[in-house]
């Protein structure tokens, strides 16, 4: 028996050595150290030998097992690190190799104009108001002295949700919620950035669809020389020390007496010149004294109060600011137009 035993530990070792996967190795345990296996087998028989022997053949039995036993998992072993090292091999990274470039999104320049607008106003002690795209009537045209039937109210210029919502057409509406909010008590001291709809056919120079920044100073004694002075700082702040202004007589309903402002062309200097067809000023906003009318329907009291307000379009200081002749590049979001103010 003892013979048997180490014939079968020596075939089972040949078969453990033949093994080229895990799979096999397997099908070697089943076969020789399963339940059906021919050690078991063997040691089935146990019962029939002398009480001298049975020691011995139950010993032999055990080393042969437990030999068989150590080969296999010494074999899986072998395997599963075979199996890792494959695997890390197969899997390896090449830190040498140059990474691919990040493309990193920027600020669309018309946020960058707003920002810069905004900062300059922020600094002379104006804070930063917002309201609904979606306006009233009253808001958007009543409140600003434009009752029903005025004629500069301008139906076909107009996005009409319902008979009294509409898509506001100046950020105007922002101003006036504002005065009412402070109850007829100075100062108003806000600008208002945002975007304005209206019924424009879309070319070079319109877009249904554009922003404003619009600004309101209320206060007890504000003259038309307060609105010169800030103005004059914000042109230089903006488009640089060396610009002049002008003021313009011009009409709107919500001002009196209203004024367009003019600075002098940065391309001539002033002489004259295709930017500003040979007039040597450029127009960049409308402004004037607030309308008593506006002020009351604010619940300002115009025999105490006083203020100036401003209007002027993004998109305008935008073009000219960096030479832009075409106001759609704004809205088509071609990245080739837009990755030229990846540093702005
Ligand atoms: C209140 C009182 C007065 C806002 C003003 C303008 C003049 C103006 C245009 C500039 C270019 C609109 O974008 S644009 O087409 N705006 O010329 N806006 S005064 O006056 C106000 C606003 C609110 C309560």
């Amino acid at each position: 028996m003892i013979e048997r035993l180490q014939e079968l530990h020596d075939e089972a070792m040949i078969k453990v050595a033949e093994a080229e996967d895990l799979n096999s190795l397997q099908q070697v345990r089943i076969a020789y150290l399963g339940k059906k296996g021919p050690i078991t087998e063997v040691m089935k028989g146990m019962g029939k030998l002398s009480n001298e022997e049975r020691p011995l053949v139950g010993a032999k039995a055990n080393e042969v097992r437990q030999s068989l036993q150590r080969m296999i998992e010494e074999k899986e072993k072998a395997f599963e690190e075979a199996k890792v090292l494959k695997q890390l091999e197969e899997e390896s990274i090449d830190v040498t190799l140059p990474g691919r470039p990040v493309t990193k999104g920027s600020r669309h320049p018309l946020t960058s104009v707003v920002e810069t607008i905004e900062d300059v106003f922020i600094g002379m002690g104006f804070q930063v108001a917002e309201g609904p795209e979606v306006e009233t009537d009253y808001y958007n045209f009543e409140s600003l002295n434009l009752p029903k039937h005025h004629p500069a109210r301008d139906m076909q210029d107009t996005f009409f949700v319902s008979s009294d919502l509409l898509m506001r057409t100046q950020t105007s509406p922002v101003q006036t919620r504002t005065m009412e909010k402070h109850q007829g008590k100075g100062p108003v001291k806000i600008i208002c950035p945002g975007k304005v709809y209206r019924r424009d056919e879309d070319d070079a120079t319109h877009s249904h669809q554009f922003m404003q920044i619009e600004g309101l100073l209320v206060d007890e004694g504000i003259r038309m020389s307060d609105l010169k002075g800030i103005f004059e700082a914000f042109v230089k702040s903006y488009f640089g020390e060396d610009r002049e202004i002008r003021l313009r007589p011009s009409y709107f309903p919500f001002t009196e007496p209203s004024a367009e402002l003019d600075i002098s062309c940065a391309i001539c200097g002033g002489s004259g010149c295709r930017t500003c067809k040979g007039t040597g000023w450029i127009e960049v906003l409308g402004s004037g004294m607030v309308h008593p009318n506006v002020l009351r329907m604010g619940g300002f009291d115009p025999e105490k109060y006083s203020g100036f307000a401003f209007g002027m379009g993004v998109e305008r200081f935008a073009m000219l600011k960096y030479g832009i002749d075409d106001i759609r590049h704004f809205y088509t979001n071609d990245t080739r137009f837009l990755d030229q103010f990846k540093h702005e």
